[in-house]
């Protein structure tokens, strides 16, 4: 061993004197060695006290209180998906006939294709939407017999529902009902929103958007007149004669007046539901053929509900293009001249309300979705991490929720969540779901 040290020559070359030496020798000449000098520090300049960048905080003690954990927890998703995220999108291109099939087979098989589109292709980067091949537009139903006519047929406990009708998955999927005060999901004040002062509600908005995909505005500002008189309308359109309602019946191909949607085989599982759907904004896009003249004020309601959804929509996507990190202009501009389109859901009652599902499982193709329901009937399920949540729905909120156009242009960090509307034992529902879609031909993929 020794000898091998022995070999070994150990040599300090150019040692300097102590760093605290040499500082002293720079205060007192100024200069400061040249082997000291580090160019790239001045190349890459450090943001020192900038106005509004924070690193986010995450409080340990509200993570840890039963009262404020849910809000803590989804605050501490955000920023680790934040950091997960950063690179590549997570999208990748899909053309617009491929959208559409794809949107619809898995419609069909209850079932989002943003979902299909998250498990399987990991990088779906633009979905391209021109104006002919809007899946509205271009693919209708099979006719299915009129289920407000068949509620009322077989109303008793010896009437029995046809089999087309009795889904089991109603009843074997979990479902997380009585929250009690928490209403599943989040609720957002559009008023505190505008206040600046609060970027709580803004936290919240964002949260809301990354965890559930879904929340309740209240102070949106819509008056409670406009909602109730479009309700009024509705209902009223709906208790009309079978005959009165045919007049507005879809046409082959298309899906835009009455009748039932999604259906395209004859041994498919149907909805226990019948719809109107409507082509609302821009203006010139109505097809004043489907839109009913009695009652007489129907067609002033649609109107009036539609250009308050369509204006808080707007203010919505500001918001939302804020939280996710982009350019509220941009994003608004995509949204330009309000593609907007309306469908009523009409839910009759049903003696087994427990083996008929409303609407099947889906997401949303458009960007967000505003919908309104008639006061008390609650039937609208949210899904997140695998079960399903019962909503509360406020009285005089309406609940927002992103689509699936919004989750590809946030690429992926906001949601948009697979939902599905039960029946009520012996109560109708109406609801009513305003579409927002990006203008027509854009090619749609991620702005982050
Ligand atoms: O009726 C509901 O609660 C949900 C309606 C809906 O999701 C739709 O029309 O797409």
């Amino acid at each position: 061993m020794a000898e091998i040290f022995d070999k070994m020559k150990v040599e300090f070359v150019d040692q300097d004197e102590s760093v605290q030496v040499i500082a002293d020798n720079i205060r007192d000449t100024g200069e400061v060695p040249e082997r000291y000098v580090k160019s790239e520090i001045k190349a890459n300049p450090v943001i020192v006290d900038a106005e509004g960048y924070n690193l986010p905080v995450i409080d340990m003690s509200r993570l840890l209180n039963p009262e404020f954990s849910e809000e803590e927890t989804a605050k501490l998703g955000g920023i680790l998906q934040e950091l997960l995220k950063a690179g590549e999108a997570r999208y990748k291109v899909l053309d617009s006939v491929e959208f559409t099939k794809g949107y619809f087979a898995a419609k069909l098989e209850g079932r989002s294709i943003i979902k299909v589109n998250r498990d399987c292709f990991s990088r779906l980067k633009h979905i391209y939407l021109p104006a002919a091949s809007l899946p509205s537009r271009t693919i209708g139903s099979l006719p299915v017999a009129n289920v407000q006519a068949l509620a009322e047929a077989c109303n008793g406990f010896n009437d029995k529902i046809p089999e087309r009708y009795i889904r089991m998955e109603a009843r074997s999927e979990e479902v997380i009902t009585g929250h009690g005060s928490t209403l599943a999901i989040p609720i957002i004040d559009l008023n505190k929103l505008f206040d600046s002062q609060s970027s709580e509600e803004c936290v919240k908005l964002v949260s809301a958007c990354q965890n559930w995909g879904f929340f309740q505005l209240i102070n949106h500002g819509v008056p409670d007149e406009v909602s109730e008189n479009l309700m009024n309308d509705i209902a009223e359109f709906f208790r009309q004669p079978l005959e009165a309602k045919k007049a507005y019946s879809q046409l082959p191909n298309s899906i835009e007046g009455y009748g039932q949607v999604f259906v395209a085989s004859d041994n498919q599982k149907l909805d226990w539901c019948d719809r109107f759907f409507l082509h609302v904004r821009p203006v010139e896009s109505r097809d004043l053929r489907f839109w009913p003249t009695n009652p007489a004020s129907f067609r002033h309601s649609v109107d009036v509900y539609s250009s308050e959804v369509a204006k808080l929509s707007c203010r919505l996507l500001e918001f939302m293009a804020k939280g996710m990190g982009a350019e509220p202009a941009s994003l608004l501009g995509m949204f330009e001249g309000q593609p907007q389109s309306m469908r009523m859901n009409y839910y009759p009652p049903c003696w087994q309300a427990d083996q008929v599902l409303g609407l099947s499982p889906h997401s949303d193709a458009c960007g967000l979705t505003i919908l309104l329901q008639k006061k008390d009937v609650q039937g609208l399920q949210v899904k997140r991490d695998g079960k399903w949540f019962a909503v509360d729905a406020l009285d005089g909120a309406l609940i927002v929720n992103v689509g699936d156009i919004l989750e590809i242009l946030s690429n992926g960090k906001f949601r948009s969540a697979e939902h599905r509307a039960v029946i009520h034992q012996n109560k109708e529902r109406i609801s009513v779901a305003v579409f927002h879609q990006p203008c027509q031909d854009l090619i749609v993929g991620p702005s982050l």
